[in-house]
């Protein structure tokens, strides 16, 4: 434990491991204490064919009078799907309430993939995102949620111009730091980090593997290491390595993510 308290703000989806469910497990892994913020309850995430859907916006204002009541502060956030747009005016008030002098905001935006949005998503999610995306630190879109913010085509053949002209326009908008996701460059796969200097690309092989959750591990991994002091860069390595090694370890795509225990805790394996 290095004493930094996180609070992740995501959906608690029951089946089908991701957002809540993958982000605790790497958070702690990586020695934060894990604070939650659920946003929503859903029987299992949006991928499968139907899914319930319980929001969570009226609960977190009790949730913030007794966190206040406590006088607790969190030493860094990490937000992902966080469902409705009702959920980001609180966050912003989680902000301004609950931060410990210094603590980052970081925003995997997590409303899409593949060029589409996730089921029950619309322009008006990612209009709201996108001014959201204001109060971070750190964002951290894949292209189709770049795409998706600026109103731009998504390609899945491109150039760096595509990608270093999104990052680019993405930090002038928002003021972030711009951590992009899934980026493919010369067969290689991983993210372009953009603060407002020369563009840097962390790259490593592609692991030819599709699974849902892996940006949500992504970002815990990432969150993790930045707040343990990583540079950028070693950070996206770290949590680059962290999801193909957890795709490795899952036998096929099969909707419930990938298999990360043996990943996270072999060493206190059977
Ligand atoms: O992994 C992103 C994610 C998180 N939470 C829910 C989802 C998805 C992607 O589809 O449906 C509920």
């Amino acid at each position: 434990m290095n004493g930094k308290k996180i609070l992740t703000v995501q959906d608690l989806s029951c089946v089908g491991q991701c957002s809540l469910t993958v982000a605790l497990p790497v958070l702690s892994h990586y020695g934060l204490e894990a604070a939650v913020l659920p946003t929503a309850v859903l029987s299992n995430h949006t991928m499968f064919k139907s899914w319930s859907y319980l929001d969570l916006t009226d609960e977190i204002p009790k949730i913030y009078r007794e966190w206040e009541n406590n006088g607790i502060k969190f030493s860094g956030f990490l937000l992902g799907y966080l469902g409705k747009s009702s959920i980001m005016d609180l966050c912003r008030t989680a902000f301004d309430k609950f931060s410990e002098d210094g603590a980052p905001v970081i925003i995997d935006p997590a409303f899409g993939d593949n060029g589409k949005l996730y089921g029950g998503f619309d322009g008006e999610y990612v209009a709201a995102m996108f001014s959201l995306l204001k109060r971070a630190d750190i964002i951290l879109p894949n292209i189709t949620e770049a795409s998706y913010l600026l109103g731009e085509q998504y390609k899945t053949q491109y150039d760096k111009s595509y990608v270093e002209g999104m990052a680019e326009r993405l930090r002038a908008a928002t003021g972030a730091t711009v951590v992009i996701t899934g980026v493919e460059q010369d067969g290689l796969i991983g993210e372009l980090i953009f603060d407002g200097g020369k563009p840097e690309y962390v790259l490593q092989e592609k692991v030819p593997k599709f699974s849902h959750g892996t940006g949500d591990i992504f970002a815990a991994a990432f969150t993790a290491r930045y707040l343990n002091g990583d540079f950028l860069a070693s950070a996206c390595a770290e949590a680059g390595k962290l999801v193909a090694d957890c795709l490795k370890a899952t036998a096929d795509w099969h909707g419930y993510g990938v298999q990360f225990e043996d990943v996270l805790f072999s060493q206190i394996k059977k």
